[in-house]
């Protein structure tokens, strides 16, 4: 009888964690959180358009994904850094370029932050902007298409992580290194033993000038800094849009085991940089160049081709002796994020390993300058005296806080790692008012608006880095979660979990109004400008270049033409150039040929695209359309026929007729 009891007590203390861990054993609050007409807001009826458009890095796949809000609806992904077999993006012979780099081809990257262009400080609609984390780069969507138009690498970068945050008129994306490296453009030796990080290793913000009228991005300036970790950033809006605010951690130094090495100071760094007194100085001429190459790799709406030019310098702008430009602020401990509310009057720095929020203010950190008001310099730059900048702390707000946004209506939110919870609290008396359970360990949140001057508020969006228990379980690999909240209240209230796709950090939401209106529908085949465009059928046909064999190929509902392809010879490359003749809104057609080991290629209405074949053996080869185009579009397919090498089989290509059989002359 004892036994048998002491063998249930032990049974029940062995299951205890697994209790803990199935649906029945969530947080009490879970069933509150969600209120009975949750499901009534986020309800999108059928044929009903979402408020908002959800723009979200895919962290790892390298890609951006576009969600409705508040349904959490996919409705696309837009490849960026990363080879995407669906449509092309990457594998066709006009995008191969746009993922060149002063590498080569990298077709991959981890992108994490999301930027969406503004004007005055208020979204315009016009562009979304992300990084490549690790061969860094930063890219530019155009939101008419949803396609990515431009990337450019970052030269002496390493990590692309703090970037690409905007200016207020987006005059300027910003690209801090988050890896401290011995410089390696063309005047440095890089060649230094790894423990020699505080003498030889630096640290780089780069400026990136966006074109107002084309979007188009150039490396306009460059700042030395000393070797740290520049973590992330922000713009000042209003009275402080001339500055840039970075966290920094590492200021330790350290360059190994950074998990106890850069975690011994009490306080590290936000830096808050001038830029356009660094702009002034530019063009006084103060800049040095380096010598560095990086590819600039553009795309054309007309062409429906990348180019990549490898440029070959910079302009970096010292402030050892550029004395105004840069200054540092302590902030505790290891910030991550660094935030600034839609006044443009506070800077919060979120310590990952702090006990409380600090907030600074503009107006002290301006008065500390022109004081002089200064406790130090680390590297020769002025570190601000802390009590001077601060405008207050949150006092015990959370564990773990990682970032905050603001609703515009006094309010920021700020989302805590390790308690797993989103923190609202009064930004001028620093009071905690709210707080909801995210599932789980929540990284970046996002309210709509929430890093311009005027908030669109309405939700709140957690992005979270563990799932658990949330979804069915699909083996290991678990998909990645958001939740989205109501903020319309004072009381935080819980509406939505939905699934996300690869691993998404930050994230901007948009009024779809800004957007849909200016949606393109088709690409115009008259202003097709692509070299191999066949803008009718009549300027179909095939060329023979010495090995190279060019089909311009017209698709339209329900054929190729050509669709008979003969002449074709071992050792030759075929470069099927397709051109979509249809000019109506969502009719593209697809094409494959069996044995391509690249990819298809999905043509978009009025577009050209080229996929490059290289036949593997002898034989005839079935082309077809990959898109369901029309009631016929199973019968959308050809051949192409491949000889020997040296076969004489003539090069003819047909559509529609019943030509005579042309035998092989061996
Ligand atoms: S980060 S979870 Cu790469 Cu933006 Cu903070
Ligand atoms: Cu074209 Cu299916």
């Amino acid at each position: 009888m004892k036994i048998r009891h002491i063998s249930l007590l032990i049974a029940a203390v062995l299951a205890l964690p697994l209790l803990l861990l199935i649906p029945g054993c969530k947080p009490k609050n879970i069933s509150s959180a969600v209120e009975g007409d949750a499901a009534q807001k986020v309800y999108v009826a059928p044929g009903k358009y979402d408020e908002f458009y959800n723009i979200v890095s895919g962290g790892f796949n390298g890609q951006v994904a576009v969600y409705g809000i508040p349904s959490g609806r996919l409705l696309r992904i837009v490849p960026v850094f990363s080879q995407f077999p669906e449509n092309g993006w990457g594998y066709s012979e006009e995008t191969k370029p746009m993922l060149n780099t002063s590498h080569g081809f990298v077709p991959w990257d981890d992108s994490h932050h999301i930027a969406l262009s503004t004007t005055n400080g208020e979204h315009d609609g016009r562009w979304a902007f992300v990084n490549g984390n690790n061969t860094p780069r930063i890219a530019r969507i155009n939101l008419k298409t949803f396609r990515t138009e431009e990337i450019i690498e970052i030269p002496n970068s390493s990590g692309n992580h703090s970037s690409p945050f905007l200016t207020e008129n987006s005059e300027y994306a910003v690209a801090g290194t988050r890896f401290s490296y011995p410089m390696d453009d063309g005047d440095s030796d890089p060649d230094v033993a790894i423990n020699t990080y505080k003498q030889n290793f630096k640290g780089t913000v780069s400026f990136i000038g966006i074109n107002p009228e084309s979007g188009e991005m150039k490396v306009s300036f460059q700042v030395l800094l000393p070797g740290v970790n520049f973590d992330l950033s922000r713009g000042g809006r209003g009275p402080s849009r001339d500055w840039f605010f970075f966290s920094c951690y590492n200021t330790e130094q350290a360059n190994t085991l950074l998990e106890v090495n850069a975690s011994q100071k009490d306080k590290d760094f936000i830096m808050a940089l001038n830029w356009k007194k660094c702009e002034e100085y530019v063009k006084a001429g103060k800049g040095k160049k380096s010598k560095v190459r990086y590819a600039h790799n553009v795309y054309s709406d007309k062409t429906h081709t990348g180019t990549s030019t490898i440029e070959t310098e910079t302009i970096v702008l010292d402030p050892k002796e550029l004395k105004d430009i840069v200054y540092f602020m302590p902030c505790p401990k290891s910030p991550h994020g660094c935030d600034v509310d839609p006044s443009g009057e506070y800077i919060c720095g979120s310590g990952k390993l702090a006990a409380v929020i600090p907030v600074f203010s503009f107006q002290k950190i301006q008065k500390a300058i022109a004081d002089k008001n200064y406790e130090g310099t680390f590297d020769d730059i002025p570190v601000l005296k802390y009590d001077a900048v601060l405008h207050g702390e949150v006092k015990k707000p959370g564990l773990g806080p990682l970032h905050t946004e603001f609703d515009g209506k006094g309010f920021a939110y700020t989302s805590f790692f390790v308690s797993s919870e989103i923190v609202k609290w009064n930004i001028e008396k620093l009071e905690v008012v709210d707080r909801v359970p995210t599932y789980y360990s929540i990284g970046h949140l996002s309210i709509p608006g929430g890093p311009t001057r005027k908030p669109h508020g309405k939700y709140v969006i957690a992005y979270n880095k563990i799932t658990k228990d949330r979804y069915l379980p699909t083996g290991p690999e678990l998909t990645q979660s958001a939740q989205l909240y109501d903020i319309s209240g004072d009381k935080m209230k819980l509406l939505l979990d939905f699934p996300t796709t690869g691993e998404p950090h930050y994230a901007e939401a948009i009024p779809a109004s800004l957007i849909a209106p200016k949606s393109v529908r088709f690409f115009k085949i008259e202003e097709n400008e692509h070299p191999y465009a066949a803008k009718g059928e009549k300027e179909a046909g095939v060329t023979r270049n010495g090995n190279q064999v060019h089909v311009k190929m017209t698709s339209i509902r329900s054929h190729f033409n050509p669709d008979n392809i003969e002449g074709v010879k071992m050792g030759d490359e075929v470069y099927f150039h397709v051109t979509n003749l249809e000019q109506d809104w969502d009719v593209p057609h697809g094409f494959a040929v069996k044995g391509a080991n690249n990819a298809e290629i999905l043509v978009m209405p009025g577009e050209t695209c080229t996929l490059k074949w290289v036949p593997d053996r002898v034989g005839v080869f079935p082309i077809y359309c990959t898109d369901f185009c029309s009631a016929l579009h199973q019968e959308m397919q050809g051949y192409v026929r491949v000889s020997p090498r040296g076969s004489s089989t003539p090069l003819i290509f047909s559509m529609g007729n019943k030509a005579e059989p042309t035998g092989a002359v061996k």
